[in-house]
């Protein structure tokens, strides 16, 4: 027998105000339950920007969808009915543009991963050759994020409207302002006067998101079906842990009252940031890259194991005194809560999810502490094992000798790189991941910790170094 399919409630739904790019996992179990919690007038669209996939899913069941939270109280399904539609881009990108270019949109959010930047993750400055951007700089009609950002700009300036807000909701240190210079940069390219009016009018609020959304498998969507009765083709599964902590700098201060569903609302950012994706991601890429290597398939199994336990305390102990602890925030207390989190058995994130994209991981959640460390004269040889690693993973086998699959926007060029006669110094001249002045510092203890990889493989050497 089928279960009857989730369809939406017949309540009166709240109109657009929001408009998201990049409704992947990541967004639906975690911006949009908190902002149908707040409630109020801010329904939301959704723009893909690559695949129909989710579109294709959702329209059927209304837009509807189950949130599943698998925490250790067993699990709890709720219904989120806060979007309204699903563009996707490629197929019709001037809807996309139209619907952002909409006075009634006040807030433009992103979830589109670091890579979806088109920045240089070393620099964090747009990067002009890639190819969505020289697209983007010669046809009117997007495809890049950062693209339709600007080009919907354009389009409410030439129509005397206000600007949106844009919200950045990705892993990035100070990603508003990270995504602020792309826009300006990409926008200056295209007409000066549109850059002064974004710099003068527009907001860009740094944000702080974090809860953990592993990706949706067949077996989550039959355990859904199992506890509601009803199918749903795209239910997300996540954590109870959630925190959004945001600048409070909103265009004309137009926003929901986020506060309402515990949001923290602060001047800065910047400290909140700094915590988590040191501390938090940080770890996360240790144990994605050193699991993967000695066939750990999740973090609940990689930090079941002692010594990989022991290295991820050892890890915050070269972390922490990097950081200026936020306000009201007891750091040791952070790392133990962190150690729970990862415990959640319920909760299955590969490694192998993790890992993905380290080229654009790796400089903020590992390289600024390594700087910070090197500069402090202070001992970083854990932080050292994470970059060591990493080069291993990307060379595509484990330490049984299973093909780890590589997935990383530079994935071919990394394949090559590690398959040169020195890997470590061939991986280290890329100049998107490593400037110059650090891979010089780093060179002769990573080529030694990469040896001893080799040969003795992550336990033993994350053993030595956590002792
Ligand atoms: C993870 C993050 O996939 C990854 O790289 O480290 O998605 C992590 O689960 C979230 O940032 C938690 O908030």
């Amino acid at each position: 027998m089928t279960a009857p399919r989730l369809a939406p409630g017949g309540a009166a739904r709240p109109k657009p105000g929001w408009l998201h790019l990049g409704p992947g996992a990541f967004f639906r179990a975690f911006g949009l339950p908190i902002l149908q919690e707040v409630g109020g007038d801010w329904g939301v669209i959704g723009v893909s920007l690559r695949s129909p996939a989710t579109r294709d899913a959702l329209a059927p069941q209304g837009f509807a969808y189950t949130a599943l939270e698998r925490g250790p109280d067993g699990p709890r399904a709720a219904v989120i009915e806060q979007l309204r539609d699903i563009l996707v881009a490629p197929e019709d990108p001037r809807a996309v543009l139209d619907a952002m270019a909409d006075p009634g949109i006040r807030v433009v959010s992103l979830t589109v991963t670091e890579k979806g930047y088109c920045h240089d993750p070393a620099t964090g400055r747009l990067n002009p050759d890639h190819p969505d951007i020289r697209h983007d700089l010669a046809a009117p009609l997007p495809r890049s994020a950062p693209g339709f950002l600007t080009r919907a700009l354009a389009a409410r300036r030439a129509a005397g409207h206000r600007p949106f807000t844009v919200l950045s909701c990705d892993n990035l240190p100070d990603n508003g302002a990270l995504i602020r210079g792309v826009v300006l940069e990409l926008a200056r390219r295209i007409d000066p006067a549109l850059a002064d009016w974004i710099a003068a009018e527009g907001a860009f609020p740094a944000t702080m998101v974090d809860r953990i959304v592993p990706a949706t498998t067949p077996e989550d969507i039959a355990a859904v079906a199992r506890l509601t009765g009803r199918h749903d083709a795209a239910p997300v599964v996540h954590e109870p842990f959630r925190q959004w902590v945001v600048t409070d700098a909103f265009v004309d201060g137009a926003r929901p009252p986020l506060e309402r569903a515990g949001v923290q609302m602060v001047s800065d950012v910047a400290s909140f940031e700094a915590m988590k994706l040191r501390m938090l991601n940080g770890t996360h890429s240790a144990l994605a890259y050193l699991g993967s290597l000695s066939g750990h398939e999740t973090i609940a199994e990689a930090v079941a194991h002692p010594v990989l336990r022991a290295f991820t305390r050892h890890l915050w102990s070269e972390i922490v005194p990097t950081l200026t602890p936020p306000p009201g925030t007891d750091l040791a207390a952070y790392a133990d809560a962190l150690l729970a989190r990862y415990d959640n058995a319920a909760i299955r994130h590969r490694t192998l999810q993790i890992a993905m994209d380290g080229s654009q991981k790796l400089p903020q959640r590992i390289l600024g502490t390594l700087r910070d460390r090197l500069d402090a004269g202070a001992e970083a040889e854990g932080l050292l094992a994470v970059v060591a690693a990493w080069m291993r993973h990307v060379g595509g086998t484990d330490e049984a000798g299973r093909p780890l699959d590589l997935r990383d926007p530079l994935a071919e060029e990394l394949r090559a790189r590690a398959r040169a006669a020195d890997p470590v110094a061939s991986l280290l001249g890329l100049r998107v991941v490593f400037d110059a002045d650090l891979a010089a510092r780093i060179r002769a203890p990573l080529t030694r910790l990469h040896a001893e990889l080799a040969t003795r493989g992550a336990i033993t050497t994350a053993e030595r170094i956590a002792r």
